[in-house]
Parts: C-alpha cells; sequence; structure tokens
C-alpha cells in the first residue's frame, strides 16, 4: 500500500465499480468494495470476477493478492474512510421515469460511514442537480457542510463493455464538483490511474455532459431511421444515400436500424429531460421514433408475408441476433426482444439464433430449417458471412427481412426488405 495513501470505499460492484475497485487498488489504494449482493462479495473475495471483460480475471487476481482490494457486505468494514464512490445502477421505471432509490440507498450507506473530510463521488449516471440534491440529503442526515465537512463530485464513467480496462485509463475524464476544491480532490485522486485528459467543472454540467453524449448519438439515430422512412416512400436505399451525404466534410449521419438498444442510449434523455418543464420536444420524438421501429420493422415482415401469400398464423419466423448490438451478448433494452414481443401472438412460432447467448438455437440452420422468413435483429460479425443461396434451400418460404443493413445485395431466390432499403 502507499504510504499516507487515501482509504477508498467503492459502493456497488458492478460492471464499472469492480473494474474501478481494480484499478485503485493496483495503483497502491486500500480499497473495500461494498456489495448487498453476499455471493458476489464471496466470488471477489476469492480473486474471481462475476461480470465478462477482457484482463479483469489477471488483474481482480493481483488485487486480492496484493491485500488491497477486499469486498465485504457488511456496512461497519466501510466506517470512517477518506473517500466513497458510489457506481450503483440508475434505471428507469415502467413510466419512463428514473428509479433513484439504489443510488438514495448508497448515499445513506455513505452519510453512515463516512468522517469528516470524507470525499464522495458519484459515477453514476444520474439526471441534473442530483449530485446537489444528494448532498443536501447528507448534510440532513449527518449534520455536516457540504463544501467544508465534506467533499461531493460527480465524476461519469464513459467505458465501453469490452475495453473497460483500457478506456478507464485513455479516456478523458470530466471532474463536477459541488465546490471547485471537491473537483480538485476527485481529479487528483483519479490521476492514479487515468491517463487521458481530465476536465474541472460544476457537479450539474457534468451530470449534463455524460446525459447529452448519449442524447446527441440517440438523436442522431433517430434522425436517420426517419431519413430510412422517407426513402422507403422515395422508393432509394437510404445507406447509399448517407454514404454519399457523409462524404461532405462536415455531415455524419448514423446508422438506421431495428431499434436502439442498451443500458444508456435508451435510458439517458429520459434522465436529461426528467427535472426539466419544458423545452424538450426533439428530444421525446427521437426517443419516440427510435422506440418505433421495431414495429416498423414487423410491417416489412407482414408486408412481405402477404406478398407471398403465407398466412401470419401459419408462419414460422427466425431472428438472427438477440444482443442490442453486434459481436455482444448482452440482450439489455434489445430491440430484438422488443420485435419479438410485437410479433409472437400474430405468427406460429419465433425461432431465435444468437452466437453469443445462450438458449437460442444451435446454429443458423437449426433456426433457419422450414422456416418462412428470417429477420437480421444484431450485427453480429457472423451473419456477414453467411451463404443465403445455401440457407434459403433449407426454408419453406424464402423471405429476408434485413434490420441492421448486414445483406448488402439482396440474395437471389429471396423476398427481401430492410430498414431503409427503400428500392426492393
Ligand atoms: N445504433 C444504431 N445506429 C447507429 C449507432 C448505434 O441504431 O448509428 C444502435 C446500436 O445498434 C445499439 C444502440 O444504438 O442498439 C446503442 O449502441 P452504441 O454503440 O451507440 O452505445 P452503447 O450503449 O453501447 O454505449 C454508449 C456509448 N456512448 C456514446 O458513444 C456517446 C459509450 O461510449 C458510453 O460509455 C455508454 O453509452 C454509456 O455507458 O453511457
Amino acid at each position: 500500500m502507499k504510504n499516507g495513501a487515501e482509504e477508498i470505499v467503492v459502493i456497488g460492484l458492478g460492471y464499472i465499480g469492480l473494474p474501478t475497485a481494480i484499478m485503485f487498488a493496483n495503483s497502491g489504494y486500500r480499497v473495500m468494495g461494498y456489495e448487498i449482493r453476499e455471493e458476489v462479495v464471496e466470488k471477489i473475495n476469492s480473486g474471481k470476477a462475476h461480470i465478462v471483460e477482457p484482463e479483469i480475471d489477471e488483474l481482480l487476481t493481483e488485487a486480492i493478492k496484493s491485500g488491497n482490494l477486499r469486498a465485504t457486505s457488511n456496512p461497519e468494514d466501510i466506517a470512517g474512510k477518506d473517500v466513497y464512490i458510489i457506481c450503483v445502477q440508475t434505471p428507469l421505471k415502467e413510466d419512463k421515469t428514473p428509479d433513484l432509490s439504489y443510488l438514495e440507498k448508497a448515499v445513506k450507506t455513505v452519510a453512515k460511514a463516512m468522517k469528516p473530510g470524507s470525499l464522495i463521488v458519484i459515477e453514476s449516471t444520474v439526471p441534473p442537480l442530483t449530485t446537489v440534491r444528494m448532498a443536501r440529503l447528507i448534510e440532513e442526515l449527518t449534520g455536516f457542510k457540504a463544501g467544508e465537512d465534506f467533499y461531493m463530485v460527480h465524476a461519469p464513467e464513459r467505458v465501453m463493455p469490452g475495453r473497460i480496462f483500457k478506456e478507464l485509463v485513455y479516456n478523458s475524464r470530466i471532474f463536477g464538483g459541488i465546490t471547485p476544491e471537491s473537483a480538485e480532490k476527485a481529479e487528483k485522486l483519479y490521476r492514479a490511474f487515468v491517463k487521458g485528459q481530465t476536465f474541472k467543472t460544476s457537479s450539474t454540467v457534468s451530470e449534463v455532459v455524460k446525459l447529452m453524449e448519449n442524447t446527441f448519438r440517440d438523436v442522431n439515430i433517430a434522425l436517420a431511421n426517419e431519413f430510412a422512412f422517407l426513402a422507403h416512400q422515395y422508393g432509394i436505399n437510404v445507406f447509399e444515400a448517407i454514404e454519399l451525404a457523409n462524404t461532405h466534410p462536415r455531415v455524419k449521419i448514423h446508422a438506421p436500424g431495428i431499434g436502439v438498444g442498451g443500458h444508456c442510449l435508451p435510458k439517458d434523455p429520459h434522465l436529461l429531460i426528467w427535472p426539466a418543464k419544458e423545452g424538450f420536444g426533439l428530444i421525446k420524438l427521437a426517443r419516440e421514433i427510435n422506440d418505433s421501429m421495431p414495429l416498423f420493422t414487423k410491417d416489412l415482415l407482414f408486408s412481405a408475408l402477404k406478398e407471398l401469400n403465407v398466412p401470419p398464423e401459419d408462419a414460422v419466423i427466425a431472428v438472427l441476433g438477440l444482443a442490442y448490438k453486434g459481436d455482444s451478448d448482452d440482450t439489455r433494452n434489445s430491440p430484438a426482444l422488443a420485435f419479438i414481443e410485437e410479433v409472437e401472438g400474430d405468427v406460429k412460432e419465433v425461432r431465435t439464433y444468437d452466437p453469443f447467448v445462450p438458449g437460442t438455437s444451435g446454429s443458423v440452420e437449426e433456426a433457419v430449417e422450414n422456416a418462412d422468413a428470417v429477420v437480421i435483429a444484431t450485427d453480429h460479425s457472423e451473419f456477414k458471412n453467411i451463404d443465403w443461396e445455401r440457407l434459403g434451400k433449407l426454408m419453406r418460404t424464402r423471405i429476408l427481412i434485413d434490420g441492421r443493413h448486414v445483406v448488402e445485395n439482396p440474395p437471389r431466390g429471396f423476398l427481401f426488405k430492410g430498414v431503409g432499403r427503400g428500392e426492393y
């Protein structure tokens, strides 16, 4: 352990918390990971990660062996430490408003454990003004004064699963303090392993920055999806048009498709507008457009079934890909699942094949055997090399619906339709 280094507690050992705890521990800090799931605590303490991520097993073993990292579910173990880093989920409720109960619970746990002078960092993505609100909550619970008796910062994570340990080091980081001194303290701490640029600001700016990043992407994808609707009406291939438009030096149109999934893009625009009273029509509409894409893909499928006189109630549909994006096993908020939910009750059978998701068919061949239509819902690399003419021989009716622009040239012998492929 580094001499005189702060003792750190990481609350919530998930996709962000565990890698962050490991990075601090392997930089010489003494780290206590706090997690309410007992089985996760046990696993981590035995040197095994409960999440899949390149390099995590070696790095966790190193952190545990050095004695710098230990996990616990006992609140007594985290009392009186210098730094508390909160990495808990902030999901949406059914009605699309944020569920901040995990965050509030974590903040209350910290309020009980902290000492005068503690630094509290929120890494979770939160609605604007939340960090200030949480500071007030701590003041009420402890009698401490924010900015004087304790320091508080919003420091959003910006990493991509599959690249977490690289991006934790090399991505730039924002430290939004409730006071400038708070931001300063957090920046100094994270310099232990961050090699990317670091920026200091207020906690509300930092909250908004994180939410704007994903809202920017969501709104741009919605625009691309709207271009796709238009392309169908004008009988053109939107991808050809996008490629040509993108030759302009200041234009970068995103990719239309079956929809937008994952744990960030479908959620963050809602968090951004939640505390606001007005002025967010575009952001809301973009969400609605992106959420409507599975239904649009269903319309393509059903018009193809009609053209070939296949009654939907007799149709067998094979969906290729369940993950929310290519070469990932993550099915959270996946548009593939939304699509299946839309069609399931109206057809005879829906089969699925995803090379990364257990519980689906064993192979593409198995999934498409005697099927009437194949729907590509995820752009896995494996799907780009499919020999459609060979596969078509196994099918009862040859309909191919491409929701992810995986197939460049429609295969011979198929009725082909794709999102944005209005020319066929
Ligand atoms: N998608 C499209 N068209 C596109 C790009 C994406 O339909 O042109 C779809 C994808 O298929 C997927 C969804 O959008 O279903 C989201 O994919 P993504 O690759 O845009 O994003 P995530 O959710 O995996 O990660 C994002 C990233 N944010 C940005 O690129 C601004 C990542 O850097 C963040 O760390 C992450 O959100 C997060 O945790 O906030």
